[in-house]
């Protein structure tokens, strides 16, 4: 029986979403990773356009914002693991709206309950890191000068992101008494080509974003960290890259493993989530 895999996949805009579900779906159709593709893929309409960009070497646009589509990609793994893949692609605004509005569109909180594995997207590179607790010694905070309400109403970066987990598990109504196994979570660094970095991606997100890393540890009983550039190097809308175009976009693209190791196999982060059951 087909174990269904609903990933909430939560990304604000910009972060790679569109790109890395179009390049795994093209890994899934020209057989280069170890999933396979066992059955009629529905709902491709999502990434056409992003896939016949990529074909040609070009990146494509941003999703528009009230999208919200899913398309479902029958799998097996190597020791014939089934699973429905449920993979969505969406205008990042939404989720960057769950957390200035306060408020939860039903259709979003129905897939954060029916969610099987969470998958977070950050990149890092366009992280702002501002001066705060955990950027700057404690006693460069005192003596406190102006206040500025301006900036003092918006939230860090890293501290939205926080919220925005606390609110889904609030949301999904776990008990946090002790950590959770089940969603598993997976932070995915994505655009990892841009960090120019040796190290290994728990220890970077650690140290640029420790508070969120302690979120997420005391939390989760075992979070994944993994590097992820879909596709390797920066493509432009127009100008179209010709190693993509003579090659392919299948030949593009790797993960980092959270031990390091480096893996042109851009579906592991899934094959991990299948291997470790439903
Ligand atoms: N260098 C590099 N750039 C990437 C990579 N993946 C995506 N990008 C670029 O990052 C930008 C955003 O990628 P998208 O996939 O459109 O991001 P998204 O999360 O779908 O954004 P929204 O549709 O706005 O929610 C695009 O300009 C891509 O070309 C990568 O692995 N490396
Ligand atoms: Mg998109």
């Amino acid at each position: 029986m087909a174990a269904q895999h609903t990933i909430l996949l939560v990304g604000e805009s910009n972060v790679g979403k569109t790109h890395y579900g179009a390049q795994f779906l093209k890994r899934l159709m020209v057989k280069a990773c170890a999933l396979k593709m066992t059955g009629a893929p529905t709902n491709l309409e999502a990434f056409t356009t992003a896939l016949s960009c990529l074909t040609e070497g070009k990146s494509t646009d941003h999703t528009p914002a009230d999208i919200y589509v899913e398309s479902v990609w029958p799998i097996s793994d190597e020791s014939g693991r089934y699973a429905e893949l449920v993979w969505p692609d969406y205008g990042g605004e939404q989720v960057r709206n769950l957390v200035a509005q306060r408020r939860i569109p039903a259709a979003w909180r129905d897939r954060v309950v029916e969610s099987t594995d969470w998958i977070l997207l950050i990149r890092l590179h366009s992280f702002r890191s501002e001066e705060d607790l955990f950027s700057r010694p404690l006693q460069s905070f005192a003596p406190v000068e102006a206040y500025d309400e301006t900036v003092a109403d918006e939230l860090s970066d890293q501290a939205r992101t926080v919220e925005l987990l606390q609110m889904l598990l609030y949301l999904a109504q776990f008990h946090l008494d002790r950590p959770l196994r089940k969603p598993r979570l997976t932070i995915l660094l994505s655009c990892w080509d841009e960090l120019g970095t040796t190290e290994l991606p728990a220890d970077l997100l650690a140290s640029r974003l420790p508070m969120l890393w302690s979120f997420v540890r005391s939390n989760w009983a075992s979070p994944t960290v993994i590097g992820l550039s879909a596709l390797e190097r920066a493509l432009d809308k127009t100008d179209a890259d010709q190693d993509y175009a003579i090659r392919g976009p299948e030949e593009f693209g790797y993960v980092v493993l959270p031990n390091g190791e480096k893996n042109t196999d851009i579906t592991l982060p899934i094959q991990y989530l299948m291997a470790d059951g439903t």
